[in-house]
């Protein structure tokens, strides 16, 4: 390739590269009352810098190859920082390894552009082999805790399994979102430990986390769902005890598993948390997102639950690497009542979706629990019908 064919061809890189990123992005019509969706993904793949990608020197990448490829940017933690919405998200490389990176947007619906740099998570004494899925917390002792998925080969693997691993809670702080501070990881008395969350506030005068006791890497097994604990001290960071406060429970759309989300937003009408309920189908694993209340006295007290899930993969949300998959660790409320809530779809790219936290009350508060059974459930649905009825008929 001569000189002027690879500027030529640069310049169309970089082109497309900037069309994505200034994408205006569009509420789709026809949602179900407690969020819209946007047409966009806020965040891909292709949304990582070409100087991530390519090198950029003809002497040395005279063909202007792909040198180190970016396979998607999902599952992204969510935080307000100096008037921005920043996105921390799980990148993985075509190699396969996930890093975090952040990328900022001015609105949070679209615009969403990378920091020059990935973030280079400082490592522990026993090195991370993948890093994944960050739930960004702003704690009330001043700190923005990221908390996160830290992957290690599972060293009791038989010979020549090579996929079996080991995956615990990773703890790193920072004041600036730029320079990390890596804590040591989370112990806790389970085998594996994935969705990991940091509660925003002290309670009890303990930090207080989170957590998805598990006994595979795949399987929940005896775990029984969204645990809670307290941990004494955060610079040697234990929870010795957790409390079930969110069951896993035969034929609901959690049977297999479920973990918390985001950190929990605090209303006056209580905690509300936003998490993903697992189950399982000819198809594979089925990943849908579901919300939850617990009380103020008490976050470990179940206020209500509303029946499934309000958002499940639909058109596109439904293929990618792992299809059938809506995966969420961010949020943000925003000063003026508004949720924006951040979605991956089928581990591959990430979605906003925008509700307010008076919409996401009501839904929580004022709609049916699981009937458990189809005839309950047929019962609640014969009684809203009834009630429906009346109504159109007056
Ligand atoms: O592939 C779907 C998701 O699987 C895991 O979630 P969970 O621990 O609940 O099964 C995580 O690896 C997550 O990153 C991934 O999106």
């Amino acid at each position: 390739m001569n000189i002027s064919e690879f500027d030529k061809r640069l310049q169309k890189l970089l082109g497309s590269h900037e069309i994505l990123i200034k994408r205006k992005n569009e509420k789709l019509d026809g949602g179900n009352g407690i969020v819209d969706r946007y047409r966009y993904p806020v965040l891909t793949g292709a949304h990582a810098p070409v100087f991530w990608r390519y090198d950029l020197n003809p002497e040395t990448n005279p063909f202007l190859m792909e040198r180190m490829g970016i396979n998607a940017a999902f599952n992204a933690g969510a935080i307000e920082f100096n008037g921005k919405i920043l996105l921390m998200a799980r990148v993985e490389g075509a190699d396969r390894k996930s890093f975090f990176a952040v990328a900022e947007s001015e609105n949070g619906i679209d615009g969403f552009r990378f920091w020059d740099y990935p973030v280079l998570m400082p490592e522990t004494d026993d090195p991370d082999i993948n890093v994944y899925d960050m739930r960004l917390t702003r704690h009330e002792d001043g700190w923005i805790y990221g908390v996160f998925c830290t992957e290690r080969k599972d060293p009791n693997a038989a010979p020549g399994d090579l996929s079996s691993a080991v995956a615990q809670a990773g703890i790193a702080r920072t004041r600036d979102m730029v320079n990390w501070e890596r804590l040591p990881d989370l112990k806790t008395p389970s085998a594996q430990q994935r969705n990991v969350v940091l509660h925003p506030e002290f309670v009890q005068g303990k930090y207080a986390f989170y957590t998805r006791p598990q006994d595979s890497f795949i399987d929940a097994g005896e775990g029984g769902g969204i645990g809670f604990g307290l941990c004494d001290d955060i610079l040697r960071p234990e929870v010795k005890t957790s409390v079930i406060i969110n069951s896993r429970a035969y034929h609901t759309i959690k049977e297999s598993k479920n973990g918390q989300g985001p950190a929990p937003i605090k209303t006056d009408r209580g905690w509300l948390h936003l998490a993903h309920g697992v189950r399982g189908c000819a198809a594979g694993l089925r990943y849908v997102l579901y919300m939850f209340m617990t009380g103020l006295d008490d976050v470990t007290k179940p206020l209500c639950e509303p029946g499934g899930y309000f958002m499940a993969p639909e058109g596109e949300e439904r293929v990618g690497d792992v299809s059938n998959v809506l995966f969420t660790n961010g949020w943000v409320a925003r000063e003026n009542g508004d949720v924006l809530i951040y979605y991956a779809s089928s581990d591959t790219r990430m979605h906003v979706a925008v509700s307010t936290v008076d919409k996401l009350v009501d839904y929580c508060m004022n709609t049916p629990p699981d009937g458990m059974r189809s005839h309950a459930c047929v019962e609640q649905r014969i009684g809203l019908i009834d009630r429906n009825l009346k109504l159109m008929k007056k």
